[in-house]
């Protein structure tokens, strides 16, 4: 049986959430059976990559909980009904909290690729424990970018790709991991274009390598030394935009004397490249009129990561590649998920710098397994699997172990949930209204708010009514006041109920703090097609209009800012492909810099960092552990550990050691043979892949892959069982997983 309507969603496979029309069928019409791209979307407009065709993968995935669970005195897990959860859950919670203070309950997650709105949701949960340390994947990734981009912008920053004529990947490989719309449709067309350069730099011959005008093949680890020798070139041949960094920045005479005596040669050689190659590349930067950068986890996993970040940027603020077409741009956003990039706290026990919030995700097992007094006791997981996806995996599943309470919120029974004391069933990401804040377009940036194609499975609910409930649980719902608001949209409207609600918010701080759950107890009741988990979008929407009437106004919405408010509210609850909120031109990446005086090229904590790039990199070859193994590399099938089924994937289904002809020819490995992966931490066993994309010295394995199944085998690696906790930066504390110091061993 198939369903002929399309309904309207999203691929949640990664950052992009592409536009999608479904046609349901199959069992009880649960099934995804057909799937295309919404030409409607904003952004995707009909495309889509290979991996969204799976996606009934997901919806109809194996490990799927459809009911509270709570863990039994023998470790196993027995069904109860919410009401218990949700009561034992607040008083066990409320006890550590009473005992010890919230902040040692500790807040992981929030949301994956596709579903942001369960961090906005849990911030009610989170208030009501006093729960004050929390973090998220992006803390071994992004946050010292985030910290780079905060001092030098004040804001975040990003490359305006579809108008620059050059395009620089930075460890980056958007064929297979997309971060702009449309990726390859657009890496077709710039390749095809003369006028257009494509610089990568990566070790490794990539897709996106293959079609790149200049690709830098630097040695893995060594971007620093690469990125140190573009700025000194720079600098010392006076390439850069003088008059244009004279009137828009400050610092440029530390710059100067910074990179003043750096050896081009020396370190050009020591990341394995020619100074011709990377002078090539510094030209085409210098005359570009406009260069976007993508800096991702090849470096931000890996060495000097933070540094990385500084002098990347460096590089195209002195060619004058901010607040220009083409170039980088402040985008406007209805919720900023990047955060300041401010550090101003340290986490309790490690000391380890909090960047926008968020504890670095590697000290979090330290935070945990002491008995020092400020430890994190007790753990809400949510929508996240940190088991699999921190680094050594042993030593976090060994912290949820050792906590007093840990709770995860998930759609399906995954490594961390294992763990958990309670774990409380989602609905799935297709059975709720649904939205990411991963958008940062320009000049249009968009919106979208998905509408639900199935009802929940079982007694699954929306992380929504989850903290709700909870809230509920602890007795702390102003159920007076929601009561008075549900008359007020009744009879007066979303003005009385606006003025009674701001009111109550002014005269208490906790209606502030439980503002997304009353409004999806009153406002959320009300919306059209029952899109109760709209409801957060609310403020978001009002706080956007008091930011940036101007760029509401220009994408079309009128009036005062909360007119224009209400009326975007209204069209983001009614498109069900995505609404455009903002239009922008290169003015407005200025008056968004949130940074008096220009933008700040000096970091003196990072060009004091440049002294150690002076003893040149680590030499290994001759090392115990002679490789270096990027733990956890995108390919054609992987999506994080979104689709815990392992049916989707049409290649590579166990997820290969790629390794080059001469390593292998060394140790005497042919492809299809089974290797044995060392590392300090621990090994794996994987089937050899012998190929030229890789560099001698560099072997991979990919992300996503050793997944428990519930008979306790698993399939494929599982990259964190090698990874180490200590092995990160020194600022942000992200951790080198591209980098992980391996040995290779044929098994015979
Ligand atoms: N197919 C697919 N797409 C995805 C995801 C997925 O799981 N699968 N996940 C999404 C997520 S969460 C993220 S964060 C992004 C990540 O997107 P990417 O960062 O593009 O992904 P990776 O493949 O992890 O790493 C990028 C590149 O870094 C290179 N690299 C390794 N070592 C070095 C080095 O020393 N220097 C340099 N310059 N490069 C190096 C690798 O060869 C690789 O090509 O992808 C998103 N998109
Ligand atoms: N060694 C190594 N480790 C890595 C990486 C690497 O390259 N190498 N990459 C890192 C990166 S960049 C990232 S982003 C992380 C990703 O790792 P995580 O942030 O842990 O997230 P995902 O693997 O995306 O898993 C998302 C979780 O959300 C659940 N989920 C899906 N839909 C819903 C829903 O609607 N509600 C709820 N409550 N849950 C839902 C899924 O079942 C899954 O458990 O992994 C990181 N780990
Ligand atoms: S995985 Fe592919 S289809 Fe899905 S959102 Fe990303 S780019 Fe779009
Ligand atoms: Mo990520």
């Amino acid at each position: 049986m198939s369903n002929e309507e399309w309904m309207t969603s999203a691929c949640i496979l990664c950052e992009l959430n592409c536009g999608i029309k479904v046609q349901a069928g199959g069992e009880s019409d649960r099934e995804i059976v057909r799937i295309r791209g919404d030409e409607d979307h904003p952004a995707s407009k009909g495309y889509l990559c290979q991996k969204a065709s799976g996606l009934n993968h997901y919806q109809n995935g194996k490990d799927r909980i459809t009911s509270p669970l709570r863990r039994k005195s023998d470790g196993s897990f027995e069904e109860i009904d919410w009401d218990t959860a949700t009561r034992e859950i607040m008083e066990r919670f409320a006890a550590i909290r009473d005992t010890h203070g919230g902040d040692k309950i500790f807040y992981y997650g929030g949301g994956g690729q596709g579903n942001h709105l369960p961090g906005a949701y849990s911030s009610a949960t989170r208030s009501v424990l006093g729960s004050v340390y929390r973090s998220s994947a992006l803390a071994q990734e992004k946050t010292g970018e985030f910290w780079v981009n905060g001092q030098m912008f004040g804001s975040m920053v990003k490359g305006d790709f579809h108008h620059c004529d050059v395009a620089f990947f930075l460890g980056k490989n958007p064929w297979h991991t997309h971060g702009i719309p449309r990726a390859r449709v657009f890496l077709r067309d710039f390749a095809k274009d003369p006028s257009k350069t494509m610089i990568v730099v990566d070790p490794v011959v990539t897709e996106t390598a293959k079609m790149a005008d200049i690709h830098l093949r630097v040695k893995p680890g060594t971007d620093a030394w690469m990125l140190a020798a573009m700025v000194a070139m720079l600098i010392q041949d006076e390439r850069h935009a003088s008059a244009w960094v004279e009137e828009h920045t400050q610092g440029i005479e530390e710059i100067k004397s910074a990179f003043a005596d750096i050896s081009v040669a020396d370190y050009c050689a020591h990341a394995g490249l020619t100074v011709e190659e990377v002078r090539t590349a510094v030209d085409a930067i210098a005359n570009a009129k406009g260069m976007a950068m993508f800096e991702d986890l090849g470096v931000q996993m890996n060495h000097h990561s933070t540094l990385i970040s500084y002098l990347e940027k460096l590089v195209w603020v002195l060619c004058g590649h901010f607040g220009k077409e083409g170039g980088q741009y402040v985008p406007a956003y209805l919720q900023n998920i990047a955060g300041s990039g401010r550090s101003s706290r340290k986490t309790p026990v490690a000391k380890a710098p909090i960047i926008s919030g968020m504890v670095p995700c590697n000290v979090i097992a330290d935070e945990i397994l002491t008995d020092h007094p400020d430890r994190y006791r007790a753990m809400l997981i949510e929508s996240a699997n940190p088991v699999h996806s921190l680094a050594d995996s042993n030593r976090m599943r060994e912290a949820l172990r050792s906590m007093e309470l840990v709770v995860a919120i998930d759609i399906a029974m995954t490594e961390s949930a294992r763990e958990a004391d309670y774990v409380l069933p989602a609905s799935t990401q297709f059975e709720k209204w649904e939205a990411t804040f991963f958008n940062f377009e320009f000049p249009e940036n968009y919106f979208h708010l998905r509408k639900p194609l199935f009802e929940p499975l079982g007694e699954s609910l929306s992380e929504a009514e989850i903290h709700a409930r909870l809230v509920e649980a602890a007795g702390v719902m102003p159920t007076e006041l929601v009561d008075e608001l549900r008359g007020l949209l009744r009879d007066g409207g979303r003005a009385a109920f606006r003025e009674r609600f701001m009111q109550a918010m002014a005269e208490d701080g906790m209606v502030s703090k439980l503002a997304p759950v009353i409004l999806y107890r009153t406002l959320g009741e009300v919306l059209p097609e029952g899109a109760k988990e709209g409801a957060v979008m609310w403020p978001l929407t009002l706080g956007f209009a008091m930011r940036d009437s101007a760029s509401l106004a220009r994408a079309g919405y009128e009036g005062d800012p909360i007119t224009q408010a209400e009326k975007l509210f209204d069209a983001i609850i009614a498109g069900h492909s995505g609404v455009v909120f903002s239009r922008d031109d290169m003015s407005t990446a200025w008056e968004r810099m949130g940074q008096e005086g220009g933008i700040q090229l000096a970091l003196p904590s990072l060009l004091d960092e440049l002294s150690v790039l002076e003893a040149g990199p680590i030499q290994r070859a001759s090392t115990e552990f002679p490789f270096a193994l990027s733990a956890g590399e995108r390919r054609d099938y992987t999506a994080n550990t979104i689709y815990r089924d392992f049916g989707w994937r049409r290649k590579d289904p166990d997820g290969s050691l790629r390794i080059s002809p001469d390593d292998a020819a060394d140790i005497g490995l042919e492809t299809g043979d089974q290797a044995r992966i060392v590392t300090a931490v621990g090994s794996a066993m994987a089937r050899v892949e012998v190929t030229d994309r890789m560099l001698p010295g560099h072997v991979a394995i990919p992300n996503g892959f050793g997944l428990d199944n519930e008979d306790g085998t698993r399939s494929g690696v599982a990259p964190n069982e090698l990874t180490s906790l200590a092995d990160c930066d020194k600022f942000a504390g992200t951790p080198h997983h591209k980098f992980v110091p391996a040995r290779i061993e044929a098994v015979a």
